[in-house]
């Protein structure tokens, strides 16, 4: 190795991995309140503090990167990111690990607890990357709960997954609607004009559509699709488990409404409106 080589190799090995804005995630249990209801959930935290809401990643395109995640529940968990390859690593209870993370290519990926606590307790998240570079980037983590099954979950019993799904609560960003118009990741405030991208991921336990009233969108990315990149539509439905990323020109002025296609995906516990609705504000 000549000189300059091995000083660059160096000086990069002296440089910490995963310098990102959100480099660390916190899996904490907490109280969640969704009214009528109160239970204790799972989440991904941006930092130290319960805010029951997962903490979103984004990462440049084709870069590896590391990041840590703090087990801070009394069990083990498991941990996924569905990207390539598949990428699983074990939480020891109370433990602190650091995931290598790949290089991937543009687009939004689901991360989460993949063991049935984890999973019914609702942690988990969206990978991005690359998608902030050109355009303002909303994001849509779509969640339907079922109190009985999280308060089976928290306690550690058995899931009854044969018996009739009845979930009360329907949510984007764990927040119901209109708690949802008061997340700027959710709300879609642009100016006339504007391009901007919306990755919507499904982390419930059924499958979602959403209808956008006043724009086509274009699919950039699908998990479960590719096929459909390129589509135009104005309603866009998502998978179990899927994730994709869809493209808004915002082409006229005004506040439109966005909202899942099933009815009762749009109540809080039974009463309308509430649940997956959330808006797209144009300005001037
Ligand atoms: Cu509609």
């Amino acid at each position: 190795m000549n000189n300059w080589k091995f000083w660059t190799c160096l000086i990069l090995a002296m440089v910490p991995f995963g310098t990102f804005a959100q480099d660390t995630l916190w899996l904490a249990r907490g109280e969640w309140t969704q009214i009528p209801d109160s239970v204790q959930a799972l989440r991904f935290n941006a930092n130290d503090e319960w805010s029951g809401v997962n903490a979103t990643l984004t990462r440049p395109v084709d870069a590896a990167s590391s990041l840590v995640v703090v087990n801070l529940d009394s069990i083990a968990h498991t941990w996924k990111l569905e990207a390539e390859g598949e990428l699983d690593w074990d939480l020891a209870a109370l433990d602190t690990i650091v995931l290598e993370m790949p290089e991937l290519q543009a687009g939004a990926y689901r991360f989460g607890l993949t063991d049935e606590i984890g999973r019914v307790m609702g942690a988990s998240g969206q990978l991005q990357i690359g998608l902030e570079a050109d355009y303002a980037h909303f994001h849509w983590n779509l969640g339907d709960w079922s109190v009985a099954r999280m308060v089976a979950a928290d306690l550690g019993l058995p899931i009854a997954w044969n018996e009739p799904y009845v979930p009360e609560q329907f949510t984007i960003n764990e927040r119901t609607y209109p708690a949802v118009a008061d997340d700027p990741e959710a709300l879609v405030a642009v100016s006339l004009g504007d391009t901007c991208l919306i990755s919507i991921a499904n982390h419930g336990f059924m499958d979602h559509v959403f209808h956008f009233h006043g724009f086509h969108v274009t699919m950039i990315s699908s998990s479960h699709h590719p096929e459909r990149v390129g589509w135009s539509k104005d309603t866009v439905p998502i998978r179990m488990g899927e994730v994709l990323t869809v493209q808004l020109v915002a082409n006229q002025v005004g506040m439109y409404p966005v909202h899942n296609h099933n009815l009762i995906a749009v109540t809080n516990a039974g009463f309308y409106p509430g649940g997956m609705i959330t808006q797209i504000h144009v300005a001037p």
